[in-house]
Parts: C-alpha cells; sequence; structure tokens
C-alpha cells in the first residue's frame, strides 16, 4: 500500500490562517508505524490541479494498492474543488480507493467518489482498515460510513504535530499538539464530541516536550496552536504545559482556549504566569449572570471582571479573545451594549468574537448524539421555541440552521444584532480577532509583538493572507520537486 494524504484546512472563515492540518499529520504518523509509505499534501485547494495530479499519479505509480486518504477536519466542501481530478483519477488508477477521515458529517453528495468515510475521532477505524480487520463495530445505516460511538483512549491517543524533510516545514510555519483528549464539561451549548469526558487523557510533558524541540531544532518552528478544547480544565494538564515548557531551550509562542471561570482560582492564576500565552480564547459566552447561568457556566460575573483584570497584570503581552454569543435565554440588548462599553472602558480584553446563537441539525444519517449540543436536542428545556423555519445551508456544510425564539430574541434579530455589535466594537476600539490568528502574524514576521497587532488587526490579517500564499507556493514547488524526482 501507499497513500497519498490530501490535507485542507486553511478555507472557510479563516483564509488568513496556514496551520498545518494536526489530523492529516496524525495519520501520516499511523501510516508511518506500519511501515507503509505516504506523502502528505498540504492545502490541496490551492495547488494547481495538474501539478497535484502529476504528483499523485507519480507517488502513487509504483503500488499494488494505492490509496488517497483525505482529511479535511472544518468543511468538506474543499474536497468538490478536486471532485473532477478525484474522477479522473479513479479512471487512470483502477483499484484506487478514495478514504476520508475527520470531519463530524457525512456527505452523501460525495459517495459516488469517497470508498470510505470515518466520521469524527477515527483512528481506531483506520487502525483496523490498515490491518485488514473487522469494522463491523464501527458500522452505521449507511453501507460506506464508519463512526466511533466509545472512543478508547488508548487508540485516539493525544496528537502531537510529526513531520519530516518531505513535508518542507519552516520556522514561518505553525504547528498543532494537544495535552490532552476530551473535556470534563458539558455546557449546554457545546457540540465538542468528546465532552463530559470522566478522566481525560493527558500527555506525558517529557515526550511531548521532546517532540517540540525536535520540530524546533529540525525547523526552527516556535509557533503552536494547542487544539484542546480546556486547557486549563484540571491543574494536571497546566501542570503538564508548565513541565513541557520548562524542558524546551527555546520559548515557544503559544494559543489555545482556556476557561475563564477556573482561572478565578489562585493556583491556576500561578500557572498561567508561568505558561505565559501569546494568545487565549476565552469561551466567555455572555457577561450576564442569569444567561451564563443557563449555558452552564459560571454566573459569578463579577469575579470573572476581576480575574480578567488579574490575568492583564500577570501576563499583559497575553492577546485576550473572547467568544460571546447574541441571543442566550435571559441576555438582553441593553446588557450585551452595556458589557461592551464595560470591557472597553476597563481594557478586559483586546478582542471579542460575537456569533449569534446558531441551532443546528444534524441534516445527516450519520452521526453521534455527542455531535448535538443538549441544547440542539431539547431547546424548549432551555426556555427556546422552534419556529419550524430552517434555513439550509448552502455551502455543504450538511447542518442546516434552524429557526428559534425566545423571551427577548429570534435567530433573525440576532444576527442583525451581530451587525449592530460589530459597529459598536469599531467605535469602541475593541478588536474583531481570534488569539489563534496572533501566530500566523508572528511566524511570518509581520508582528513582533502582540500590541502591533491589537492596533492594526484588520491589516495585519490581510497581510498574513498575502504572505501565506507566498509560503504555500515555496512549498507546492519544493514539494513538486521531490515527488517528481522520487
Ligand atoms: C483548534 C480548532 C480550531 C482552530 C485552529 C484550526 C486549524 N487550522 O488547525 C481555529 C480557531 C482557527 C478553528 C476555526 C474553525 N473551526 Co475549529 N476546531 C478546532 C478544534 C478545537 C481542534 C481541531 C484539531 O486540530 N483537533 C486535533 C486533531 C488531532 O483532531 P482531528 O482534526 O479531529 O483529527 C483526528 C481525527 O479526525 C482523524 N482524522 C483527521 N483527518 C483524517 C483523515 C483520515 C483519512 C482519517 C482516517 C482520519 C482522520 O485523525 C485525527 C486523530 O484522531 C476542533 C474541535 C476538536 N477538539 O477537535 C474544532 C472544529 C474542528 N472546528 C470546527 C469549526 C466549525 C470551525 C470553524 C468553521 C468555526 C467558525 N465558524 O469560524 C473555523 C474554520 C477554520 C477555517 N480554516 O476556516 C468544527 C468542525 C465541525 C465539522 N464539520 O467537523 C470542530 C470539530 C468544532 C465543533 N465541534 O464544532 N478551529
Ligand atoms: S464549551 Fe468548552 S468547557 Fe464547555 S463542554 Fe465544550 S469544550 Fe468543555
Amino acid at each position: 500500500m501507499k497513500v497519498c494524504v490530501l490535507s485542507e484546512n486553511s478555507n472557510g472563515t479563516a483564509p488568513h490562517l496556514h496551520y498545518r492540518n494536526l489530523g492529516a499529520s496524525e495519520v501520516g504518523r499511523k501510516l508511518a508505524s506500519k511501515n507503509i509509505p505516504y506523502s502528505i499534501f498540504e492545502w490541496f485547494t490551492h495547488w494547481n490541479k495538474s501539478d497535484l495530479k502529476e504528483c499523485v499519479l507519480r507517488f502513487l505509480k509504483d503500488t499494488a494498492k494505492p490509496v488517497i486518504a483525505i482529511s479535511v477536519p472544518f468543511t468538506v466542501k474543499d474536497v468538490y474543488s478536486i471532485k473532477d481530478m478525484l474522477v479522473d483519477l479513479k479512471q487512470e488508477i483502477t483499484n484506487l480507493e478514495i478514504i476520508i477521515g475527520g470531519n463530524r458529517v457525512y456527505d452523501s453528495n460525495l459517495a459516488d467518489v469517497i470508498d470510505h468515510f470515518f466520521i469524527g475521532r477515527s483512528m481506531e477505524i483506520f487502525d483496523a482498515w490498515l490491518d485488514g480487520r473487522s469494522l463491523d463495530k464501527y458500522k452505521t445505516v449507511e453501507p460506506k460510513v464508519y463512526l466511533n460511538k466509545i472512543i478508547n483512549a488508548h487508540n485516539e491517543i493525544p496528537v502531537i504535530s510529526s513531520y519530516n524533510d518531505s513535508d518542507f516545514i519552516t520556522k514561518h510555519d505553525v504547528l498543532g499538539f494537544e495535552l490532552g483528549i476530551g473535556c470534563r464539561f458539558n455546557c449546554t451549548f457545546c457540540n465538542y464530541d468528546l465532552r463530559n469526558m470522566r478522566n481525560p487523557l493527558i500527555v506525558d510533558p517529557v515526550e511531548t516536550a521532546g517532540k517540540l524541540q525536535s520540530l524546533h531544532d529540525r525547523y526552527g518552528v516556535t509557533n503552536f496552536f494547542i487544539t484542546d478544547d480546556t486547557i486549563n480544565e484540571s491543574i494536571e494538564k497546566l501542570q503538564a504545559l508548565s513541565t513541557i515548557l520548562g524542558l524546551l531551550t527555546f520559548k515557544p509562542n503559544l494559543a489555545g482556549y482556556f476557561r475563564l471561570d477556573l482561572l478565578e482560582s489562585e493556583e491556576q492564576q500561578k500557572y498561567w504566569q508561568k505558561i505565559n500565552m501569546a494568545g487565549v480564547f476565552f469561551g466567555i459566552e455572555t457577561f450576564n449572570p442569569e444567561a451564563s447561568k443557563g449555558v452552564r457556566k459560571s454566573s459569578r460575573m463579577l469575579f470573572q471582571i476581576e480575574t480578567l483584570k488579574k490575568l492583564r497584570t500577570l501576563t499583559p503581552n497575553t492577546f485576550l479573545t473572547a467568544g460571546m454569543i447574541i441571543g442566550l435565554t435571559g441576555d438582553s440588548e441593553e446588557h450585551i451594549f452595556k458589557s461592551l462599553e464595560n470591557v472597553a472602558e476597563q481594557n478586559l480584553l483586546d478582542s471579542m468574537l460575537y456569533s449569534p446563537l446558531g441551532l443546528t441539525s444534524m441534516n445527516s444519517s450519520v452521526f453521534d448524539d455527542f455531535m448535538l449540543s443538549d441544547l440542539v436536542k431539547d431547546p424548549e428545556r432551555f426556555g427556546y421555541k422552534l419556529t419550524g423555519e430552517i434555513i439550509p445551508r448552502s455551502d455543504h456544510s450538511v447542518q442546516d440552521a434552524l429557526v428559534w425564539k425566545n423571551e427577548w430574541c429570534d435567530y433573525h434579530r440576532a444576527k442583525d444584532l451581530y451587525t449592530e455589535v460589530a459597529a459598536r466594537q469599531e467605535e469602541l476600539r475593541i478588536g474583531i480577532a481570534d488569539a489563534f490568528d496572533l501566530l500566523p502574524a508572528l511566524s511570518l514576521g509581520i508582528i513582533e509583538h502582540n500590541q502591533e497587532f491589537v492596533q492594526n488587526t484588520r491589516r495585519v490579517k490581510e497581510l498574513c493572507r498575502k504572505k501565506s500564499k507566498i509560503l504555500k507556493h515555496n512549498y507546492f514547488e519544493q514539494k513538486k520537486q521531490y515527488i517528481l524526482s522520487l
């Protein structure tokens, strides 16, 4: 067997990011562990199509079992841009098998060209498939689609970027790692499939530090994103991260997700200062105590504001973003605008990302219940009525938007409010950027300090988009030369 891993995670809402796809790197590591030759083709939608096709044909030319493994964690839409090429390749290589993995949704419109769909965290299924073992355990109502409903932490281990010289990593790349798998909490609106996990598995800090150090020593990488849904869910995780950083000979720039309410604790604050993240995303959702309680987050909002002030003094350079939801039961327009002003007055956050509360159906014949939030499963219990109106998504995302209504808002008003809030944010000079946006800017040398990002967010993102295009182009050239020389 030989495998071309086609990877894409740089489109959609964040075209200025050039992060390498952590899932694709794990697919590669799994193949390497079984001595199966493979090559990752990163950012496949941006390749010149004939170059990509030529490379795939060359790489798969001398194997009896040719495979294309597609990894598209964010949207299956990306596959449509190469669908014609895949059809051609199937005609030219008659025994070619095409598999897709990583996404949480199954798109039946791709079933004519894809042979096997592995939904969500699927390393265990992939492992069985590679070994030719039975996949009965993971069968779904669709014959080509497999899903693992019971994740076993020994098969689904935390992933740390793993690359070799033919991946052409440079110091301008941003790589990812996980500290653990799963989250202990179960917030009502959350659809992270591995939430509500009793004992999330945590990495071995020494091993992780060794891998990160090696990526730094071999390629000069200093920018890393941590993909855990909650880095500070436990002191053990913070301890692990702090130990990892203590073992490294360099100071990496890190971005990741934290829960603000847990940082009220002095012990957490001690680790916060030691770890000193470059950028942090807090899922605050609302500053309204009533609305916050409704989504199973802390209602101690005054404490949270004090915590933000404290964090500012502990690590003044950390870029702080908050994800906020518009339309939560118990909230109000007045409160939303008042909290914006409060944040600006007290300089609590650098940026806020608002979004209208979205209740989405899994408009798909295959999914795990855990891919739906509690709120979607039983909206009435949380004060939302579905009006029956459904807004279909046109972008192959499979999930449709369900129109909801509560005591003060509905989905349509929440969308309008989103525009009004963005205008007010601009006036108040609160940024609209993700903590994860910072790393490309640092890695591409566009900014040296976080404050430059705070002041020029829009221009910096535009520069990132332009510069990352050049970085990708250089990568495509090197990769093509390498593959054609094989
Ligand atoms: C970090 C993260 C981000 C970061 C960084 C993204 C990046 N470029 O790497 C940021 C903040 C930028 C981001 C943005 C978005 N994100 Co996000 N993000 C995540 C998060 C927390 C971790 C992703 C990750 O790297 N995980 C670790 C890796 C190892 O896991 P993995 O990708 O699932 O890969 C594993 C398996 O899937 C499998 N696998 C992967 N590929 C393949 C291929 C084959 C062939 C096989 C067999 C297996 C396989 O192997 C891996 C090991 O098990 C996930 C939730 C989660 N915890 O997974 C959401 C998640 C991926 N994001 C999601 C979404 C929707 C988005 C946004 C669209 C949000 C928005 N509205 O803006 C944007 C899109 C970004 C873009 N490029 O346009 C959804 C995707 C839903 C879906 N359809 O599957 C997720 C699942 C969250 C959720 N539950 O809703 N995100
Ligand atoms: S929102 Fe964050 S803390 Fe809450 S369940 Fe989801 S991952 Fe866990």
